[in-house]
């Protein structure tokens, strides 16, 4: 049906008229959207098919991806793209007067992600299915995404995320595979055969019902699956009322989690937690013993990965359906278990590390409860043997230790590999973070940088940039990204150069509509474009930003000769609803615009725009217009980042810390085309544990800091009051966690050296070409393929798809 566009419209009016009952002329841009997916999704079915029906017919390995936020973003247009078939459907389309561009628009993000964590999770199952790897997601199908923000008045307002009020084309349910998942109850001992076992009893069941997304490679006949859970009312207790019974079953898959220090609901989370560990575990069980008829070469053919200690009770939850349900000895069932599991920690802030008080947990999961306590119990045995003597290691390293549950030491015990996101992550972790564990495992520890999908940052993000770079090398850096480094030559080509140029113009310019259209600001298209978009998060220091906006606005109305070239500072961040100090930093940088905006003096040289609601679809037109990418976390705090990698593919110049992914980003397009400044995470750490940063001693001897902090509180900003005084009192009183002072001096150097370097357009030009041609190294196809033959065993199916 989508051999050409004659047959593709025959079929698209066809199905219009049998799903809708109505005529062309009647239907709605909502009605095509729909009619569209549900073509691309039959369209695709036999190769969804035969994908499931090779990977069981082969016995090849499998990978399943556990995550507890998968932030996809739009489907269709990626979706066409991947199959090839999008400038067909386009062209036919058109025919219709129907414009292809305004149907992939009204499709709601499917934003089931906070930030870096949930889009990984996104760009590997693309790269997994584009390189013919049969790798899998499981999750959580979210009634309310992430939240809609609004700005009301500079301050955030939290909306609740619908994005299935229209329904959802991509997803199958499959009623006939759910599962049961059981919460509260007792743990039951039996004797069976003289040996003694347990049965977790008298739970309360969670009917998990599965919804598959097909999940297509570009231009291959893989179709992978993710598999979301959605709570539902299993047989009703007899002893429950109904309708709360079936209110809090739902609960379960209501809502994602915006913030992570969230206080209540801390029960519903750990739910979670363990409705997708359980659901995802039985179903992946049942689809091998349908297979091979026996568990026990589970860890050859089956590996399963944890995206953070989320998903960490899969490694308890594993070992109670080999001890309880198999029948097997502790001492197999551990074997499979750490030899199947393996874990990518996101973070080393010690306040975002998972710990569950265990009077929380154990009734909740008094099975699983028990198993761990037995995991802790050998664990400790084991770190007796080698540490005689030394309870604080011990007591450091052990998985229960004052009343709670560590998952992060769960995790680590449980896998057999451990990585982290980036190179300077990963030396954290093992340096000092997770030294212990380092000492004690180090073959578990390994490196994996992130990446990104090139297919979505690039290929669909900025057509017009993909364009120009096949027209120079080709278009092998689709399935080969490394390929992109053929750039390298042209980056003093003046034609090359020249396109660049005219594409960035391009893009700047529809962002600068899109800008107007929802801010009413009218921005210089020709001015830079400085772009900071991620969560809002202390250590990310958007404050920095802000207080540099601050001081640039002080010099240009006090200095008559103080020149710059036209900037305009564009933010995107949503802040966890109970986080009070980043919601103060959202309305700081609104209050600023509103001054600088506003003030005939300085609106030409200086602008800034905050951009609601900051999600896939927004950063899709933000990327590509971006000049200036900041980067700008305390070092050290970042474990890598990704946003960094989409402006540097799209040809921004990085200006941030040697952090995460910065510092190999730094590498690889060397010294000249980055702009680095700020303390490094060598000294950010030895402040930490030897102390001698005193903010105060910058506030006194730095003019301008003082001017822009006092000004922060004392009426600068209009009808802000006190507002600010806990910013104030943050970086004076508390001392400035982050270090944000200390960094103040050398990033407005950094900036004035930006400034300086966008006057000489060849050779900013020269140096976006640099960052282009070797942004394939941060192509999430070349992670994933690290991950495949470094930690999970699995290999392309290519051959097998072919035959
Ligand atoms: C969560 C929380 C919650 C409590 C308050 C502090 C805090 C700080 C950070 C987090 C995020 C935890 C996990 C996470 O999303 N990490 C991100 O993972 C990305 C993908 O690996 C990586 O690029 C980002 O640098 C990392 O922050």
């Amino acid at each position: 049906m989508f051999s050409d566009k004659k047959s593709f419209q025959e079929a698209f009016l066809k199905k219009l008229e049998m799903t809708y009952g109505k005529s062309f002329k009647e239907s709605t841009v909502q009605d095509h959207y729909h009619t569209l997916g549900n073509m691309v999704r039959e369209y695709i079915s036999s190769d969804w098919i035969s994908t499931n029906e090779i990977h069981r017919s082969s016995h090849t390995k499998q990978v399943y991806y556990l995550s507890i936020e998968f932030l996809l973003g739009r489907l269709l247009g990626q979706n066409l793209l991947n199959l090839g078939i999008r400038e067909v459907v386009k062209e036919g389309l058109s025919d219709l007067n129907i414009s292809l561009e305004n149907i992939e628009e009204i499709e709601v993000d499917a934003g089931l992600g906070n930030g870096g964590l949930g889009r990984l999770a996104a760009c590997f199952l693309d790269s997994l299915a584009s390189l013919n790897l049969p790798g899998h997601g499981y999750g959580i199908r979210y009634k309310h995404g992430l939240f809609d923000q609004k700005i009301v008045n500079g301050f955030q307002i939290e909306l609740p995320e619908q994005w299935l009020r229209h329904g959802n084309s991509w997803e199958v349910r499959k009623l006939d595979q759910a599962i049961e998942v059981n919460f509260w109850g007792e743990v039951e001992m039996v004797q069976e055969d003289g040996k003694f076992s347990f049965r977790h009893v008298k739970g309360e069941p969670v009917s998990a019902v599965p919804y598959d997304i097909p999940v297509i490679g570009y231009k291959t006949d893989t179709v992978n699956t993710l598999r979301l859970w959605n709570a539902e009312p299993s047989s009703f207790p007899v002893h429950k009322d109904v309708m709360e019974y079936k209110r809090q079953t739902e609960a379960v898959s209501e809502f994602l989690y915006p913030d992570d220090t969230h206080e209540d609901g801390k029960i519903l989370r750990l739910k979670q937690q363990y409705f997708l560990v359980s659901a995802s575990l039985q179903s992946i069980i049942r689809a091998h013993r349908n297979t091979y008829q026996t568990l026990t070469n589970f860890h050859e053919k089956v590996a399963i990965h944890i995206n953070d200690t989320h998903p960490v009770l899969a490694i308890p939850e594993l070992m109670r359906i080999l001890l309880d349900e198999e029948k097997m000895e502790w001492e197999d069932a551990w074997y499979i278990t750490s030899n199947t599991i393996s874990y990518t920690n996101h973070t080393t802030l010690s306040e975002a590390l998972e710990k569950w008080p265990i009077d929380l947990f154990q009734p909740l999961l008094p099975r699983v409860y028990m198993i761990i306590e037995e995991i802790n119990e050998r664990f400790c045995k084991e770190l007796w043997e080698s540490y005689p003597g030394d309870w604080q290691r011990i007591e450091n390293m052990a998985i229960l230790a004052h009343g709670l549950v560590k998952m992060a030491h769960l995790a680590i015990v449980g896998s057999y590999k451990v990585n982290g996101v980036a190179k300077i992550h990963t030396d954290i972790l093992k340096e000092r973070e997770m030294k212990d564990f380092y000492q004690f495992y180090p073959a578990k520890f390994n490196n994996k940088t992130n990446g990104i999908t090139h297919r979505r940052w690039l290929l669909k993000a900025n057509p017009q940039l993909s364009s120009l770079i096949t027209e120079v090398i080709g278009d092998q850096w689709i399935k080969q990204p490394h390929s992109l480094i053929k750039l390298q030559e042209y980056v003093k080509d003046p034609s090359f150069l020249q396109g660049l140029k005219t594409v960035k113009q391009q893009r700047k310019k529809l962002l600068a509509d899109i800008i107007q259209e929802q801010t009413g600001i009218k921005i210089d298209s020709n001015s830079i474009f400085d772009v900071q978009v991620k969560r809002l998060h202390a250590y990310k220091r958007q404050l920095l930003n802000v207080l540099h906006i601050m001081y640039l606005y002080n010099r240009l109305k006090e200095d008559p000769n103080f020149q710059i070239v036209p900037r305009t500072f564009i933010f995107g961040a949503k802040a966890s609803p109970g986080y009070y100090y980043a919601k103060k930093v959202i309305k700081l940088i609104n209050s600023v615009a509103d001054v600088v905006n506003h003030d005939p003096q300085t609106s030409p040289f200086l602008k800034v725009v905050f951009l609601e609601n900051y999600r896939v679809s927004l950063a899709e037109y933000i990327f590509p217009a971006a000049d200036v990418s900041e980067q700008i976390s305390t070092a050290s705090k970042e474990a890598s980042g990704t946003g960094n990698m989409k402006f540097m593919m799209n040809g921004a110049l990085t200006l941030g810390t040697m952090d995460g992914a910065n510092v190999e980003i730094s590498e690889a397009v060397g010294k000249d085309n980055v702009f680095i400044f700020g303390l490094k995470a060598e000294e950010v750490l030895s402040y930490q544990q030897n102390g001698g940063y005193r903010a105060y001693d910058y506030y006194h001897h730095d003019k301008r800091i003082r001017q822009v902090l006092e000004r922060l509180t004392n009426g600068f900003l209009p009808d802000t009051y006190d507002l600010f005084e806990p910013i104030y009192d943050s970086l004076l009183m508390q001392n400035d966690e982050y270090y944000v002072l200390r960094d103040f001096d050398s990033y407005v150097t950094a900036q004035q050296k930006v400034n300086e370097a966008y006057r000489n357009e060849n050779k900013w030009l020269q140096m976006s070409a640099t960052n282009i041609a070797h942004s394939g190294f941060f192509s999430s196809d070349r992670t994933i393929e690290e991950y495949a033959s470094d930690i999970w065993g699995i290999h392309s199916t290519k051959n097998l798809l072919n035959q």
